[in-house]
């Protein structure tokens, strides 16, 4: 295995002569002028010259330290491709601020960069390739990492894509079989992503404005890139991961700058906007899962609704069965509602025991039960209710599931079947 991939995507010969030209935009807030500056320097050393319009550079409004200020249009004027710098006076956001930045573009090719990147030999023409393959393919290079401590580089996987969990959180997960087979083994080519990270991307100008752009209700932070791959998906365009891209990013462990009325008002705000427009029915089930995201105000969404309506876009539903058939969202669920160790479970149509992507586990006749990652293999993870006796019948083991004796928090256990009150499980009559 390895990185023997890289190898292939070596080999690989591209008619750029007659790719379009890409304006790429980096929005920032307060970035350090060494991490902003590697990234330019990269797009600008290791990028067709032909194929690059313009560096569009974003400043949301950054009121620390005057580097980002005079001193960097100074800096940019010396360099070799045209580079803009555009100011908001007030605090957008990353969403608001790129479409600050698209609106100004000239290319016909847009790509988004986060400021604190570094492009790798040979990452631009890959993603350019797909796009002028087809239009409707929004693109992502691999993400590899740069050391927040010693800001050294590190290549990434080629074997994760993009998911979410019940939070709505953007997660990176191993790419299934299924998707290794539809590309007959050859990892130099293209995998499918259900979601992308949100930061690094490539989409034809166009196609950008015709699906929607970006959600303007959005604030500061959070939840766009899911809004875009659902929409992109449901709306009949496509998200790649080009394997033979590469671009590094910073992988920040505390978020650097201030979160205006407070980081969950922020993300509540633009995770309620996906799920009100998105999500069709399993909105109910977000939000039995999420109860207090439901405070926080989240605007006028009906542009949105229109917008999807406009676009003929298909049920959050059909994403789910045909794009990321792997996601830990139930498609069908029997119920949900029973909670220990303070979390919410599903009992699926897979017979598992669910929260979220971990799974009640058994792998011996005297437990302990745990909680293990899902596999949807059965296995170990299969339980039988049965509706008569509520009894929660672990397959393998023939055991019965007993709630906690102790204290509220603990993991229930396993027992004997004896239908006793402690193993009978009322489960909440929640459908789909
Ligand atoms: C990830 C994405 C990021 C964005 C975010 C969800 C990657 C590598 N990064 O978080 O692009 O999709 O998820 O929203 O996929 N910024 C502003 N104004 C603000 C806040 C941020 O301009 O009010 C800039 C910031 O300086 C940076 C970019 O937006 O250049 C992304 O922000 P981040 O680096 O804090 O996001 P990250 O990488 O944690
Ligand atoms: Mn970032």
């Amino acid at each position: 295995m390895g990185r023997s991939w890289l190898f292939q995507c070596k080999k690989k010969s591209y008619p750029v002569e007659s790719f379009p030209t890409t304006s790429i935009i980096i929005v920032f807030h307060n970035e350090a002028w060494s991490t902003l500056l590697r990234l330019v320097h990269s797009i600008i050393n290791r990028s067709p010259r032909h194929l690059l319009e313009e560096i569009i550079l974003v400043d949301d409004a950054s009121d620390k330290g005057d580097h980002l200020g005079r001193k960097l249009e100074n800096y940019v004027k010396k360099l070799p491709v045209p580079i803009h710098i555009l100011r908001s006076n007030e605090r957008t956001g990353l969403i608001r601020a790129r479409l600050k930045g698209a609106a100004a573009s000239k290319g016909k090719v847009l790509t988004f960069l986060d400021a604190h990147c570094e492009c790798t030999e040979g990452w631009l023409e890959p993603l350019l390739n797909e796009i002028y393959k087809d239009r409707t393919s929004v693109v992502c290079p691999i993400i590899d990492v740069i050391s927040d401590d010693t800001f050294e580089y590190i290549t990434g996987s080629d074997m994760t894509w993009g998911g979410f969990n019940w939070k709505l959180n953007f997660r990176w997960y191993p790419v299934p079989q299924r998707e290794l087979d539809r590309r007959g083994g050859d990892r130099s080519l293209p995998t499918r992503t259900p979601t992308m990270a949100g930061g690094l991307f490539a989409i034809d100008r166009d196609y950008f404005y015709e699906i929607g752009s970006y959600d303007e209700g959005m604030d500061i932070w959070g939840g766009e890139n899911l809004e875009m791959s659902y929409r992109v998906w449901m709306c009949g365009g496509q998200i790649f991961i080009v394997t033979c891209s590469r671009v590094g990013h910073v992988f920040r462990k505390t978020s650097p700058y201030s979160w205006p009325g407070g980081v969950a008002r922020i993300i509540n705000h633009n995770t309620q906007r996906i799920v009100e427009v998105w999500m069709d029915e399993y909105k109910d089930f977000f939000y039995k899962i999420n109860p207090g995201v439901k405070n926080t105000a989240y605007g006028d969404v009906s542009a949105r609704k229109n917008l999807r309506k406009k676009l003929e876009c298909k049920s959050f539903r059909w994403y789910l069965e045909n794009i990321y058939p792997e996601s830990q969202m139930p498609l069908d669920f029997y119920s949900l509602g029973e909670k220990f160790d303070f979390q919410v479970f599903s009992y699926t149509k897979k017979k598992a025991l669910q929260s979220d992507d971990l799974c009640l586990d058994i792998s011996s006749m005297n437990g302990p039960v745990k909680l293990f990652q899902c596999h949807g293999l059965s296995g170990n993870q299969k339980w039988e209710y049965n509706t008569e006796t509520y009894a929660l019948k672990h397959v393998n083991t023939d055991m019965c599931l007993q709630k906690p004796v102790g204290k509220e928090r603990d993991m229930p256990s396993i027992g004997y079947c004896t239908g006793e009150l402690s193993q009978q499980w009322i489960l909440g009559d929640m459908k789909l």
